[in-house]
């Protein structure tokens, strides 16, 4: 259950804090606090964010996104746009350097993602492909990626976002070409390319038990039955305050594990409707809170993702207009009541 109400004086309080307006020796042994990734740790889960190739030049930026997480996503630069933008042509530049960035400080990294329908080159969504030809295609794309980053990432999503809301298949370029089968195709390729890496699929709008999640469980079950190499589904979590928190996303974690499957929050943020005023940033950090405190509770869930760490590089406004504020820390790369909410979350159950 949500413990929404009776975090939000904490959270107003731990804000305080953590704009630095509390002083005393609470406010200094705050200065030495362990980081998300410290506690996550001690759970034996990571804490991680997404990162984009055009931030990396912001050092203020990259001093947190270096120190707070262990677990580094890149947003964009191992889609298919940016890794093969001619056929048989494939650009390792912007997906190397997050790798190496993660390396350097010590960071795992969940790469993002060989199968979609969106940000694909043109000259694979322009084209009328036969199904053999696209299959050669899709099998050349993912075998040669996941061979590229091979022993330098910890997981694999490898198809995203193939589910309608009501459960029924996306109509994507791959599922109209190959039908079903893509999806037990991609995870066999992915594994003969790279047998360590953790393999996921990941969506949007499963956080909580539904028609969606069911279609997830269903074919998960379906695929481990066949053997087919699926180690674990990527809830993505965007999250927003006017839908409601999805109560039932404990339940809907637990009953993947059942199946044997890894579960993980793999691009959480939690929207609002701007301007964003102190009771929304409470609630907001009581959903942060809630929904770490949610994976803490499942033992196969290993660890949970913001989509971006700052307000200020968060994809929100650009996609849903008058809506943002929807991270931790802020344009100004403070932290929220969402961050002290989540260091307290993470603390709780911990044997120090
Ligand atoms: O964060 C990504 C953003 O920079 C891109 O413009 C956008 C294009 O669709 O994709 C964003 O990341 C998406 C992720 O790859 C899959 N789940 C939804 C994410 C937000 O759109």
């Amino acid at each position: 259950m949500p413990k929404t109400r009776l975090r939000l004086a904490g959270a107003l309080a731990a804000a305080l804090v953590a704009a630095g307006l509390a002083t005393g020796p609470a406010a200094q042994a705050q200065e030495h606090r362990p980081t998300l990734a410290d506690l996550a740790q001690r759970h034996g889960r990571y804490f991680g964010s997404a990162t984009d190739n055009p931030e990396l030049t912001d050092s203020a930026y990259t001093k947190i996104l270096g120190s707070e997480f262990d677990m580094i996503t890149p947003g964009n630069g191992m889609k298919w746009y940016a890794t093969e933008p001619r056929q048989g042509v494939f650009d390792w530049t912007d997906g190397d350097r997050i790798v190496n960035l993660a390396r350097r400080h010590h960071q795992r990294v969940r790469a993002h993602t060989l199968v979609w329908h969106s940000q694909l080159p043109d000259w694979l969504s322009s084209k009328e492909w036969t199904a053999g030809e696209l299959r050669a295609v899709l099998k050349k794309h993912i075998t040669t990626e996941v061979r590229h980053y091979r022993g330098k990432v910890y997981s694999w999503d490898v198809v995203n976002e193939a589910f309608n809301e009501d459960g029924s298949y996306r109509e994507t370029i791959w599922y109209k070409t190959l039908g079903p089968g893509y999806i037990a195709d991609a995870l066999r390729w992915a594994h003969q390319a790279d047998p360590h890496a953790r393999l996921y699929l990941n969506d949007y709008n499963i956080e909580a038990v539904g028609p969606k999640s069911d279609a997830y469980h269903r074919l998960a079950e379906e695929l481990k039955a066949r053997g087919v190499p699926l180690d674990g589904i990527g809830l993505q979590a965007h999250l927003a305050l006017q839908y409601g928190y999805p109560a039932t996303l404990e339940d809907n974690l637990r009953r993947f594990s059942r199946l044997g499957l890894d579960t993980a929050l793999t691009e959480v943020d939690v929207r609002m409707q701007l301007p964003a005023t102190d009771e929304k940033l409470a609630e907001q950090a009581a959903w942060y809170a809630d929904l770490t405190e949610a994976c803490l509770a499942v033992r196969r869930c290993v660890g949970v993702t913001i989509w971006d760490y700052t307000d200020k590089y968060s994809w929100i406004p650009a996609f849903f207009p008058g809506e943002g504020a929807a991270l931790p820390w802020d344009e100004r790369l403070t932290p929220k009541p969402a961050y002290s909410a989540l260091l307290e979350a993470l603390r709780q159950r911990t044997v120090t």
